[in-house]
């Protein structure tokens, strides 16, 4: 295990809020969470994340903020900087304060302002590309103010428009170098240029949303058919059971936000 937080792979999560029956839905009926559950898949998940080489940063609890366990929409954490965003629900936006405040500790902070909103769930950063979702939580002014801000870093911001899905990591996630796992319905066949594609299996659409760490990627219980899929294509496939996560329409990305820590600075 790494020594320290400065040289570790940082995580960044929040524990589940006990007002998460409350969520935001958006393609998923509402049923019923079962929260102390919740909480144990969180708690394993957050072990998986530390057993592949992470240092823990727990932002401080927010139980009236019923999404708030869904860190990664609030920021995007790049080596150089840290956005803070302007998240596309209104029930979200109180989440961000306490996010930028801890990655103020790693990184310069940029914000993204209003009347542009932008949810960390819609960007997939492959090399110096970063892929943004236009999606029903993140508009064309997010995305815009996004690209201005990582520009001078050398970053190049990509618009894909996304369809009938949440984020555009629940579309697509990258899961190698060069790979990426793909439903094909949410997502016009002609992005991501360049990249080696993998299909969900057609009975799991929601099945495009694996988190890479190391060699392995973190991968949901509940789609199995996918995950052998992945595991024919040679990638290693480290199983957690998010099902109480899922019905709040969160998976495995969103539940953290991971980047070097060696950008650690002064306080
Ligand atoms: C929401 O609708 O905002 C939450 N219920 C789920 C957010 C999931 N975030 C993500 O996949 N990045």
């Amino acid at each position: 295990m790494p020594s320290s937080p400065q040289q570790a792979r940082i995580a960044v999560t929040r524990s589940v809020s006990p007002a998460m029956a409350c969520c935001e839905l958006t393609h998923l009926p509402r049923t019923p969470i079962d929260i102390s559950l919740a909480r144990e898949q969180h708690a394993a998940y957050e072990r998986a994340l530390e057993s592949l080489g992470c240092h823990l940063e727990r932002l401080p609890e927010a139980p009236a903020l019923a999404d708030s366990v869904f860190v990664e929409d609030t920021a995007i954490v790049l080596d150089e900087i840290a956005v803070v965003t302007r998240p596309g629900a209104p029930s979200r936006r109180a989440e961000t304060d306490s996010v930028a405040r801890l990655l103020g500790r790693y990184r310069p902070i940029a914000e993204i302002a209003a009347p542009a909103t932008l949810d960390g769930g819609d960007v997939l950063r492959v090399n110096r590309t970063l892929y943004v979702g236009r999606s029903g939580r993140s508009n064309r002014c997010g995305i815009e103010g996004l690209a201005a801000l990582v520009a001078p870093f050398g970053y190049r911001v990509e618009a894909i428009p996304v369809h009938g899905c949440l984020h555009l990591k629940s579309a697509v996630t990258l899961v190698a170098p060069e790979t990426v796992l793909v439903n094909p319905e949410y997502i016009a066949p002609e992005s991501l240029r360049g990249l080696e594609w993998i299909e969900v299996d057609p009975a799991e659409p929601l099945g495009a949303n694996a988190l890479p760490l190391g060699d392995e990627v973190i991968y949901p219980a509940s789609k199995p058919r996918t995950a052998e899929r992945l595991r024919r294509r040679g990638v290693q496939v480290r199983v957690v059971d998010v099902s109480e996560l899922e019905k709040a329409e969160g998976a495995v990305t969103c539940c953290s936000l991971i980047f070097a820590g060696d950008g650690a600075r002064e306080s």
